[in-house]
């Protein structure tokens, strides 16, 4: 049982939390806009083209979406160093992972003798602003200079612009953990923007200047070894619903009125996407 002070510095912990939510809501709270890859969900995904999903032979090579159990994949991408004989040192995914997520391995094979590939997302995003795009990512591997992966967009088939790139630092080390404990440590990891990729996943965002009715997301990658792998998922759309012209109400008492029915609204879609991951 909780006691009363207990209970009353978690009520207030919550207030102050709600509190503090509302200040930030009362200048912007992003809505979830669009996603794929979130618990194997997706919403307002209008398309995805992959002509690369099975087309390579060999297991160990790969750039399409995985579901664990589903069909067989590079063991480089597993991560089993936690289970029986305890000799595995390299992956990213747990075994017993239960959601779908994009590989990548080995992409320069001799089902792609010209090493490079790429998939396309489509996403309705009308009707909002201040958008930002975050995707959960990670890689493990020691890369060379000549090994690149790329996140791309465009707005309604306009410019294609970088989201992320992803290249080696020739010059640094990571150390990678396995789930065992067991540490490594590469040459040459991948990173975005200087900060490292790990083999577990962080999540990468960045602002999306400008309003459209569609959003292409192109993820391309050009990299040529079987102990280089890169997995992603968790590929979220937020943004600020634009309101529409006719409802713009004038500040006035009964607006202040409504405000915290608005905060409770706010931080109900705030616990939504904290509920998605
Ligand atoms: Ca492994
Ligand atoms: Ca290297
Ligand atoms: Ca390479
Ligand atoms: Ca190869």
């Amino acid at each position: 049982m909780i006691s009363s002070s207990k209970y009353a510095s978690h009520l207030t912990f919550k207030l102050l939390l709600g509190f503090e939510l509302c200040l930030i809501c009362a200048t912007g709270c992003a809505d979830i806009v669009a996603y794929d890859l979130v618990k194997g969900g997706s919403q307002n995904l209008l398309a995805y083209n992959n002509p690369f999903r099975n087309a390579f032979a060999s297991t160990d090579d790969t750039f399409q979406i995985h579901h664990l159990g589903n069909a067989p994949i590079g063991e480089n991408l597993i991560d089993r160093s936690a289970a029986p004989p305890f000799d595995d040192n390299f992956g990213i995914l747990q075994p017993s992972d239960p959601y779908p997520f994009f590989a990548a391995q080995d992409i320069d094979n001799s089902d792609n003798p010209n090493g490079s590939a790429e998939a396309t997302w489509r996403f309705a995003i009308g009707g909002f602003d201040q958008l930002k795009l975050l995707i959960d990512i990670a890689a493990m591997g020691d890369f060379e200079s000549g090994d690149r992966f790329s996140f791309d967009y465009a707005l309604d088939g306009g410019v294609r612009q970088t989201l992320f790139d992803l290249n080696a630092e020739t010059s640094l080390q990571q150390t990678y953990t396995l789930a065992s404990g067991l540490t490594r440590v590469l040459n040459d990891p991948l990173a975005i923007d200087g900060r490292l990729l790990d083999n577990r996943l962080q999540t990468f965002q960045r602002s999306i200047d400008g309003t459209a009715r569609e959003l292409d997301l192109f993820f391309f990658g050009s990299q040529n070894g079987g102990e280089e792998v890169l997995a992603f998922r968790n590929i979220i759309v937020e943004g600020e619903r634009l309101a529409p012209a006719s409802s713009v109400p004038a500040p006035s008492t009964l607006g202040l009125i409504a405000l915290p029915l608005l905060f409770w609204r706010r931080w109900r879609r705030y616990q939504d996407r904290e509920a998605l991951k």
